[in-house]
């Protein structure tokens, strides 16, 4: 009897487990873009579109090579609007009962799936170098997990920038040679881009028609929508930006929006480019003698460690992990999250950049919008929501242990051992963004005081007891020991001020 194959807007890989495992001769491939997906967060538009073109093109090349696919457009008069209802009526249409999928990446669905009245087999997401397996025996046992260690093991299993049983060059981190600010006048290659052909054309007036009201813009659009395009962006990297990415990894500079990052975390996401064969492209760079091995090693770290690391740990963690709240923060996100106006340049030029591109760079996410909600105590649940709906790259499993555990600190030292937290000296060592702020980031109280400033050391002491004895943050409650006592009143006073007219509304 014919059987059901899912294909998921998010596991567009020819060799995908559930296609592996179907028969081209007799199974029928479902395919269908559903309100459901599409509206459980405000995507944005542009990754509605990415995911809807790049869908409608997987589902033409599938087809070529001899599949039967249904195929479901979102305008389609009989769509059912979910998952779990596209496949109950294609169930009905064809008499079919039996169901292979590969399971999804995010709880919701996995859950939504299992509730389905058909004979499901659910398949383990292959596309990954550590199995779930993998991970799990790495972490069976160990009273912290930390991503360095599972990244030297994942080195060792792959072979990766090994030399021998030790690691090329003799270290397992060069990230001291990197994070060097940048400059206005550093040259930057421009991110390629595709003008949008016949299948990508119809899926922006879509979803401007449907989706025109979510935040986000939707035009200019020229992300890669295929496989053969999404390597063509590799490509692009490998050449022209991989040699300084080490060094500029963590700039950040109003000028230039995208510096020397790879801009394909949507595509390996969704399934166009494949993790190992990117490590491994990137290796063979260095081998080669294109690219220097500080920006060699940073980079696959990032794909090899911190990639499968977030991966592994959504699922170990369970459905619960993005609703978590350890440090019990409950303030709203505030407007300006969305667009509405701020004072503070650093936050207004990456929620800008965020509304125009679907994208911010990861320094950007974590010590700008991420830095900002965690030292003002908003409720992680709204800040994984955005971040959930603004990136062109977010789904839950990477999505929520970067934004709940890096960034928010909610899951109470999973992820990371410490949170990342700063004052306004960072940002400023790091960017360009202060110069033209209206707050001045040496000034430490008073009208013009950085908001971070205040807010640091506000958060340090609101969570003193949780914090003090960390070894790593020590130094930072000496240094705000060193203070004079009127001062560090001041600061408070000013933080809570600060944080009341921001919760009232007003512009901050
Ligand atoms: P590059 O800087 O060029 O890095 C290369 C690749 O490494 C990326 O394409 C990505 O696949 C991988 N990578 C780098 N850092 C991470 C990381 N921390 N976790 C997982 N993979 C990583 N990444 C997502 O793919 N989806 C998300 O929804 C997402 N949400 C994030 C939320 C927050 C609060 C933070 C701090 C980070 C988040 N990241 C997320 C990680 C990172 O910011 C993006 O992967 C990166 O900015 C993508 O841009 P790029 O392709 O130019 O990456
Ligand atoms: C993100 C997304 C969107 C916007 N739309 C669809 C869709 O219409 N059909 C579909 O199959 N998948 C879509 N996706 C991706 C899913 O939300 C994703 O597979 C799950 O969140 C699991 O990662
Ligand atoms: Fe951001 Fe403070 Fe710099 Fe302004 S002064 S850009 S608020 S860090």
């Amino acid at each position: 009897m014919v059987r059901l194959v899912l294909v998921l807007g998010d596991q567009l890989t020819p060799s995908v487990a559930a296609l592996k495992a179907a028969d081209k001769a007799r199974d029928r491939v479902v395919m269908a873009e559903v309100a459901d997906e599409a509206g459980y967060v405000p995507h944005h538009p542009k990754k509605i579109a990415l995911i809807f073109a790049a869908m409608r093109k997987f589902a033409e090349a599938l087809r070529a090579d001899g599949w039967t696919v249904d195929y479901t457009r979102l305008d389609d008069m009989d769509n059912a609007g979910s998952i779990p209802g596209e496949l109950l009526r294609r169930a009905d249409q064809h008499g079919a009962s039996e169901v292979i999928a590969t399971r999804p990446g995010e709880w919701r669905l996995i859950e939504a799936l299992d509730d389905v009245p058909l004979d499901l087999t659910l398949l383990e997401d292959d596309r990954f170098i550590a199995s779930h397996k993998t991970f799990d025996d790495w972490a069976e046992g160990r009273k912290a997990l930390r991503m360095e260690y599972f990244y030297r093991e994942m080195r060792r299993k792959t072979g990766l920038l090994m030399d021998g049983d030790q690691p090329e060059g003799g270290q397992w981190n060069y990230d001291h040679e990197n994070r060097k600010p940048a400059s206005d006048d550093l040259f930057a290659p421009k991110p390629l881009w595709f003008a949008p052909d016949d299948t990508v054309q119809p899926v922006l007036d879509l979803v401007s028609e449907r989706f025109g009201e979510n935040f986000g813009t939707l035009e200019p659009f020229g992300f890669a929508t295929d496989a053969e395009q999404a390597g063509k962006v590799l490509d692009h990297f490998v050449k022209h930006s991989l040699p300084s990415f080490g060094d500029y990894q963590d700039a950040m500079l109003a000028g230039n929006r995208f510096l020397y990052h790879a801009l394909i975390s949507a595509y390996l996401n969704i399934g166009l480019l494949d993790p190992l064969e990117v490590c491994k492209r990137v290796e063979q760079a260095y081998r080669d003698g294109h690219a220097p091995l500080n920006a060699v090693e940073g980079f696959i770290r990032q794909i090899l460690g911190w990639r499968e690391f977030m991966r592994g740990i959504y699922f170990r963690e369970g459905p619960d992990y993005p609703r978590r709240n350890q440090l019990n923060h409950q303030r709203k996100l505030p407007p300006l999250y969305w667009g509405a106006q701020t004072r503070m340049n650093c936050l207004h030029l990456a929620v800008a950049q965020t509304r125009d591109e679907a994208y911010a760079h990861h320094i950007q996410r974590l010590m700008i919008t991420g830095n900002f909600a965690l030292i003002a105590g908003i409720n992680p649940a709204e800040v994984h929501d955005w971040y959930l709906s603004v990136y062109l790259d977010a789904f839950e499993w990477v999505e929520a242990p970067n934004t709940v555990g890096m960034s928010q600190f909610a899951d109470g030292g999973i992820v990371g051992s410490k949170p990342y937290v700063s004052s306004g000296n960072y940002i400023d060592r790091m960017s360009d963004y202060c110069g033209d702020c209206h707050y001045s980031v040496k000034a430490k109280t008073g009208d013009k005081a950085c908001p971070f400033n205040l807010l640091y050391w506000a958060f340090l002491i609101r969570h003193r007891e949780r914090f003090e004895g960390n070894p790593r943050m020590a130094q930072m409650y000496r240094t705000w020991e060193r203070m004079d006592e009127d001062h560090r009143a001041t600061v408070l006073n000013e933080a809570e001020a600060f944080l009341d007219r921001m919760s009232r509304g007003e512009t901050v």
